[in-house]
């Protein structure tokens, strides 16, 4: 090497790295290959942390919680047209759920690929990528690599988060430039998501609004979740003395255990609640669009607190709408509220805490039976008491009644330590988003899987071993989707939902060195865990589940088409 030339020139492949380290991003989600394997090798020699997954689609998952957890994009790193289609669905699932994200993609040539001449992997990416998040970018040359990044990084974390790509062409990484200029060309995003202070005439509507209340009920989102504005939350909902409603993934933001939680008593509160303040939580499905037999026939007055203006009057009227950062409306309304707040009606807090301890104790037996096999209850109850002695944990819950019953079973104490399906309900997030959970974090994660749900990323167990993370899997194993007990008629075909009887995923774990159980009983289960939690090992239980206990589709079986031809 002759001495000189080499310090004074640099290329696309060390301009990518020096841009993302310069703005503070150290952890790549990827699977590795043409064009971007030599990317990833000299990422790695300078200290950015590699994960390399066994599907793009696992690695996307993790990048985009990774951007729920830490508000800074996660990136995932793909190969061209089928890396990049892989790593898809889970930039539309990042821009979906607002978590910020940056999908980064090699591609082939522009020349060929506009031509259609056939490219290696030729594909239009930035063209199909485009209306699957929130921007997408390409850069041609070497000295627009620094602003390309500083855009997509902006993008993705500014106002409402989402999914941006960036599209980086073959040829790019091997253009060299000087390195002077080089390094002159990288930008550091100042200020990426900037406060949004909402205007003051929209937090006294607000809280005129909320005042006039009989029976108000705060509904806590994601997005309040994300803010990480945890302690001005708490001490606003305190000092309203107002009952809240976490959605699935804010279950923690303020504990479950907290005497204003309304958690267990939802369909009361949604009900009959006459004002309902909205935080970082949209009016979407799973809030039956505001209207409907779930919120009862009394009239009902919506305030919402979210970050895009244009999400208001999305469904029903909003009476109130304070567009702004979450961190920033929640301070003002603290603001506001010092000069004095009148806690809503005792009639009204003491009917939710009636039908609350109503459904609690209604619960607890079913968490105590030692049924074997068990049904979902009896495991549940065992779940609950590792995340109560262990609340730093991170639980990752997907399926269809393995989710919606660990999510009413298992109580959170701490602020985004439950990551789900999220918006669209979608199988497969479990393994890519328990591995950045326990990557970004430090913590252990607990997955619980629905033996299905399980299958979509099942492979990632691998990926578990060889990063040697502490991540305990327990598989809900009732042989099949919603039930493992369907029979098909017609022929000798097992029936659509059904699986092996009796697999053991455990020995899947075992494979690759890691600690694998099957457990057949609540003690059992209840054993196998706590080792897995004390040891840090990664560990896999098969749970072996009644095949007849769950329900179809869990609790959302309404949503199922009926035909009126044939009766089930
Ligand atoms: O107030 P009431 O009386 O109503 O009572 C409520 C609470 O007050 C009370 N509660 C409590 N009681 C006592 N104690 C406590 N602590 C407590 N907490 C609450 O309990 C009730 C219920 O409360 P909850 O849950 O809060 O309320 P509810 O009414 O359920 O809330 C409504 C919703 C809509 C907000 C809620 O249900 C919800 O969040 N649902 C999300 C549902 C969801 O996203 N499901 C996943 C999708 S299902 C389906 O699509 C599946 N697929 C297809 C597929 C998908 N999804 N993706 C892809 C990529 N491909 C295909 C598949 C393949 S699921 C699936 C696999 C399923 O099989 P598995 O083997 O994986 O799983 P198993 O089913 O286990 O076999
Ligand atoms: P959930 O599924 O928990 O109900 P959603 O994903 O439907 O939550 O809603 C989250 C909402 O939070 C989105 O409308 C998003 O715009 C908003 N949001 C995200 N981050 C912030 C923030 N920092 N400040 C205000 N709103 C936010
Ligand atoms: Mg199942």
């Amino acid at each position: 090497e002759a001495p000189g030339t080499e310090q004074e020139l640099t290329d696309g492949f060390h301009l990518v790295i020096d841009a993302l380290k310069l703005n503070g991003i150290n952890t790549i989600y990827n699977v590795p290959g043409i064009p971007i394997t030599d990317l990833g090798r000299m990422a790695q020699a300078a200290g950015i942390r590699m994960i390399s997954f066994r599907h793009e689609q696992n690695a996307g998952y993790a990048a985009g919680i990774a951007g729920y957890l830490t508000k800074k994009p996660g990136i995932c790193l793909t190969v061209s047209a089928p890396g990049f289609l892989n790593g898809l669905t889970a930039l539309a699932h990042a821009t979906t759920n607002c978590y910020p994200m940056i999908l980064i993609s090699g591609s082939s040539e522009r020349e060929i690929v506009d031509l259609q001449q056939g490219d290696y992997e030729e594909m239009d990416q930035l063209a199909i990528a485009k209306p699957l998040c929130k921007a997408a970018y390409r850069v041609l040359h070497a000295q627009d690599i620094g602003i390309g990044l500083a855009r997509a990084i902006r993008a993705a974390v500014s106002g409402r988060p989402g999914g941006v790509y960036l599209d980086l062409p073959a040829k790019l990484f091997g253009q060299v430039m000087n390195a002077d200029a080089g390094q002159k060309s990288l930008v550091k995003v100042i200020d990426a998501a900037p406060a949004q202070i909402p205007s003051p005439a929209s937090i006294k509507r607000a809280l005129d609004v909320l005042k006039s209340a009989k029976r108000p009920l705060i509904i806590l989102g994601k997005g309040a979740a994300y803010a990480q504005a945890d302690e001005e939350i708490k001490t606003f909902v305190e000092k309203s003395g107002i009952p809240f409603l976490p959605m699935s993934m804010a279950k923690g933001l303020l504990s479950d255990t907290h005497p204003q939680c309304a958690g267990a008593a939802r369909s009361t509160v949604l009900k009959e609640s006459d004002v309902v303040l909205l935080i970082g939580a949209r009016l979407n499905w799973l809030l039956s669009h505001g209207k409907g037999k779930n919120w009862g026939e009394a009239p009902k007055k919506f305030i919402q607190v979210d970050i895009e203006p244009r999400e208001m009057d999305s469904n029903v009227e909003i009476v109130a709408p304070v567009v702004g950062d979450i961190g920033s409306v929640v301070s003002a309304f603290n603001q506001a509220m010092a000069s004095g707040w009148t806690a809503p009606p005792a009639e009204w807090t003491k009917a939710i805490s009636t039908k609350r301890e109503e459904n609690v104790a209604k619960m607890a037996p079913k968490l105590m039976n030692n049924k074997s096999p068990m049904d979902y209850h009896g495991a549940l109850g065992v779940l609950k008491n590792v995340i109560k002695d262990h609340p730093e944990a991170i639980l990752v819950n997907e399926g269809a009644n393995t989710l919606d019953l660990a999510r009413g079973v298992i109580d959170m104490y701490r602020p985004r330590k439950r990551l789900d399906v999220g918006t669209w309900g979608v199988m497969g997030i479990g393994m890519g988003q328990a591995i950045a959970a326990a990557l970004e974090t430090g913590h252990p994660v607990l997955a619980v899987e629905g033996d299905s749900a399980f299958g979509f990323s099942g492979m990632e167990v691998e990926t578990i071993c060889r990063y040697n993370l502490p991540i305990c899997v327990v598989i809900f194993n009732n042989d099949g989707i919603y039930r493992g007990t369907d029979v098909n008629g017609a022929n000798a075909d097992p029936a659509t939902t059904v699986f092996v009887k009796g697999a053991r995923y455990d020995k899947m774990m075992e494979a690759f060195g890691g600690v694998g159980v099957n457990a057949t009983s609540p003690d059992e289960l209840k054993r196998a865990v706590n080792e897995a939690m004390a040891s840090g090992k990664p560990t896999l239980i098969n749970a072996v589940i009644d095949p007849a206990a769950g329900s179809e589709s869990g609790r959302i079986g309404n949503l199922n088409p009926q035909s009126v031809l044939q009766k089930k």
